[in-house]
């Protein structure tokens, strides 16, 4: 029995492995966000060559997935935009009719983040990056906050990036970014000892923004990746309010152990409905699982179990 908190793990786990796309490898760290009667998402796929890419996909009920064959193709207004290079790890957003996304562009002068929009799901249109290169972790809040967007990510470095910290900065327009501010860092000797990094769009409750996030630990073997939780402040949400000093999720079951790179649970989505987060994350690098908590019980737990 896996070591569960206010997490509990779907029985059909994993929901989505590389069977899904004729050309993966692996299927995993996606987004997915409630559109129309159903979801839609942005996958990442590791292709047979080793060339990370973003497929679309769509499912009536969150759980079984039709995911395009072929990669998103952008569209830009800018013969420059997008660059030729892998993509991963997308995070999605919806603010008004519009699904604001972002993701990681292994450059060749190291992974830095882009951003794109689509109202549907076919046609996607690449913006300016938000951020140069190095940083691979990136996500949009779901409203403006005092009159701009805002981001949460994490400046890395060119290879596996053995430290990380988690900024938030802000624009008027989706082009300029500034005014960065820390928010919070890595803790102790601990499950988040090594980085921290967003997961899925904070999600506003009554006590501020409740953001899911990564935190990584260095063992003899390497890295391993645990999910925690904090509540940041509303209208400053560089404030943190509560971090949980326990894990949320630790990976315990095979699928989350065994992979091409073992021991991750990496959250990237969560949907809210009736009053239970459904958070969907990437394991071992290989497939994506969901676990399902009360909202009540998961800020419940963060209060309670913070720093
Ligand atoms: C993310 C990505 C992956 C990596 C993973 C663990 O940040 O960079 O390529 O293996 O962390 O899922």
């Amino acid at each position: 029995m896996a070591n569960e908190t206010v997490f509990k793990r779907y029985k059909g786990n994993p929901i989505i492995t590389a069977q899904a796309v004729p050309r993966a490898n692996s299927i995993h760290n996606s987004a997915i966000v409630p559109f129309g009667n159903g979801f839609a998402g942005i996958f990442r796929v590791d292709e047979i060559d080793f060339n990370f890419t973003m497929h679309a996909g769509r499912s009536k009920d969150g759980i079984k997935w039709e995911i395009d064959p072929e990669p998103i193709k952008m569209e830009s207004n800018d013969p420059e935009i997008p660059i030729k290079a892998r993509t991963y790890d997308p995070r999605l957003t919806q603010i008004g009719d519009t699904y604001y996304f972002t993701w990681c562009i292994d450059s060749s002068q190291g992974p830095c983040i882009g951003l794109a929009t689509t109202k549907d799901f076919k046609v996607f249109h690449q913006m300016e990056n938000p951020l140069p290169p190095t940083n691979r972790n990136c996500v949009i809040f779901p409203r403006k906050i005092d009159g701009k967007f805002a981001i949460l990510h994490r400046p890395s470095d060119r290879g596996h990036t053995p430290f990380g910290d988690m900024f938030y900065s802000t624009s008027p327009d989706l082009v300029h970014w500034g005014c960065h501010r820390f928010v919070f860092g890595t803790l102790g000797s601990s499950w988040q000892s090594t980085k921290i990094g967003p997961g899925p769009a904070p999600i506003e409750i009554e006590e501020g923004w409740l953001l899911i996030y990564h935190g990584v630990w260095t063992s003899c073997n390497g890295y391993l990746y645990y999910t925690g939780g904090a509540i940041l402040d509303r209208e400053k949400p560089w404030k943190v309010l509560y971090r949980t000093k326990d894990y949320l999720l630790a990976p315990t079951e095979h699928y989350e152990r065994v992979g091409d790179v073992p021991n991750v649970v990496f959250p990237s989505s969560a949907v809210v409905n009736d009053g239970v987060m459904r958070l969907y994350y990437g394991c071992a690098d290989t497939c994506i699982s969901i676990a399902e908590a009360k909202m009540k019980d998961l800020i419940g737990f963060i209060k309670t179990r913070s720093v």
